[in-house]
């Protein structure tokens, strides 16, 4: 990677909380990047063509920013936070307020003025920097919910550049968003952009519902019509945005690729006979979040172990919890219940070389993710609330033997798309216990087919497709009103 201080300009500016690389120093005091392996990367790679293109987002660690840089055709143009910023702009407004405010309030979200105040400071920074490095008219694509100010702020500052901006989570309905304190501020930095995409059709009208309950706009079909306010803070120029849903998914066939590898399917069968080769593996793979359902999950599990339905050693329940957002209260009270539910559950139901849980909290390689997902019969994705979850798209692109059976919330982006999973409502514990057992019993040929169609959806509808289909909408997006509009009011 080249370190360069040249104030080059980019056609295609992407901004998102963090840049899609990490740093590495050495004990020699060597600093590496090396890029973090995700779906964003990937699928930005693919809609990038060759074409130059710069990235602007949080580098990893507080303090100064470094310089920009270069990684192949990718310009990283790096946004420094302070330690005091994280705090109240990641930790606190993004993950205390927004995060929980925009999952259904599984946990009550906290309201802070001064987080407030940061978050507003540093989305204007955010929109500062992309304006640096946009070229005349470039197309920005601004992610998720840390950002929700920067499409106002950047069009106040570049008019030129057409702005799109996608949700990774749910837009909650208007009942739970008009709580914000600041709700009429947030919409109206969204509404600086030209696009808006959700993940489920369901999230786009939650949005603009409450644009024509917060703010008074009315709507044409999926086009939001804000007509300016004499209120400052709102600003005045009339604008026109539109809101639809354009569902995110994986790099399915490099995930398969993957899977397939002779060191992932032996890893597969290491991992089988290490668990003692059990006649049904049952998995879960999550972030340690409130939002996954892991407690949920565990209730009904437990209470499987209880009935005698299930038992060490034909069935063995493999629970990756991957640490996440531990500095956050809510998070740390988490893991100590899941904790504590495993233990007793283990205590009461494992034998000594027979284990009914085996709990991980640690982050694993892509290739053991792989591995794991051959090695899982029944693949458990219980979310109370999921804006998509691509682990549910990963596990069936990785069962590339047809094999294998997936237990799904409705309350995820993914179930609109995976009808074919085993549906459930995870907050029905009775209901939850009898779709796990009718997964782990249906007959093989029931479970192939609901296996292959789960697999066509996700191959057909893979990251490429999400990233062109939103650069399409982006494309021909309404952008600022020509003449006066005409509304008639009505909600799509
Ligand atoms: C947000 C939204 C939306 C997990 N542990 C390890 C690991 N992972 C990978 C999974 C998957 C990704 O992380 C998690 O993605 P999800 O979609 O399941 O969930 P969130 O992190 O909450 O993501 C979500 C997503 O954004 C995209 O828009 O779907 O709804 O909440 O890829 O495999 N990967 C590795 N080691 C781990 O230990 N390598």
């Amino acid at each position: 990677m080249v370190s360069t201080a040249d104030p080059r300009t980019y056609d295609f500016v992407i901004a998102a909380n963090r840049l899609p690389v990490d740093r590495h120093v050495s004990p020699d005091g060597t600093t590496t990047w090396k890029t973090s392996p995700g779906g964003l990367v990937t699928a930005m790679e693919s809609v990038m063509h060759g074409r130059e293109a710069a990235w602007v987002g949080w580098a990893g660690f507080p303090g100064e920013a470094p310089e920009p840089f270069d990684d192949d055709a990718l310009r990283l143009h790096p946004v420094p936070l302070s330690a005091e910023e994280l705090v109240d702009y990641y930790e606190g407004f993004s993950n205390d307020t927004l995060w929980p405010l925009y999952h259904d309030v599984i946990v009550p979200p906290t309201f802070h003025r001064s987080w407030w105040h940061t978050y507003q400071k540093v989305n204007d920074r955010f929109a500062a920097a992309i304006a640096e490095v946009a070229a005349e008219g470039a197309t920005v694509w601004v992610h998720d919910y840390q950002l929700q100010l920067v499409p106002a702020l950047l069009r106040d500052r570049r008019p030129d550049l057409r702005i799109g901006w996608f949700n990774h989570i749910p837009f909650p309905p208007v009942e739970l968003f008009a709580q914000l304190p600041w709700r009429g501020l947030i919409l109206r930095g969204l509404l600086g952009a030209d696009f808006l995409g959700f993940q489920r059709p369901d999230d786009a009208r939650n949005f603009m519902r409450s644009c024509r309950s917060v703010l008074g706009t009315t709507n044409r079909g999926d086009v939001v019509h804000w007509a300016g306010a004499d209120d400052d803070r709102l600003g005045a120029a009339p604008r026109r945005a539109r809101a639809a849903a354009v569902p995110i998914s994986i790099d399915a066939s490099g995930f398969e690729h993957l899977a397939r590898s002779p060191e992932v399917r032996e890893r597969a069968r290491e991992i089988r006979e290490s668990l003692g080769d059990p006649e049904v593996v049952l998995l879960g793979v999550d972030r340690l979040d409130y939002t996954k359902g892991i407690r949920h999950r565990l209730r009904a599990i437990g209470e499987l172990f209880e009935d005698g339905e299930i038992a060490p050693p034909e069935v063995t329940f493999v629970q990756v919890a991957t640490p996440s957002r531990e500095r956050v209260e809510a998070y740390r009270t988490l893991r100590e219940q899941i904790e504590g539910t495993v233990g007793r559950i283990n205590g009461d139901f494992s034998h000594l070389g027979d284990t009914a849980i085996h709990y991980l909290h640690q982050s694993y390689g892509r290739e053991e993710m792989a591995a794991l997902f051959q090695v899982a019969d029944v693949m458990l994705v219980t979310p109370l609330r999921d804006g998509m979850n691509l682990v549910a798209k990963e596990y069936v692109t990785a069962r590339h033997d047809g094999g294998g059976a997936l237990v799904l919330s409705e309350f995820t982006g993914a179930a609109e798309e995976m009808r074919s999973a085993y549906l459930c409502n995870p907050h029905d514990i009775t209901g939850l216990k009898q779709t796990i057992l009718r997964a782990i019993r249906d007959t093989p040929t029931a479970k192939k087919r609901r296996m292959s169609a789960l697999r066509r959806r996700v191959r057909t509808h893979d990251v490429q497709r999400w990233a062109d289909d939103f650069l399409r909408a982006l494309a021909v997006a309404p952008g600022k009103p020509e003449k006066p509009t005409h509304t008639d009011g009505k909600d799509a």
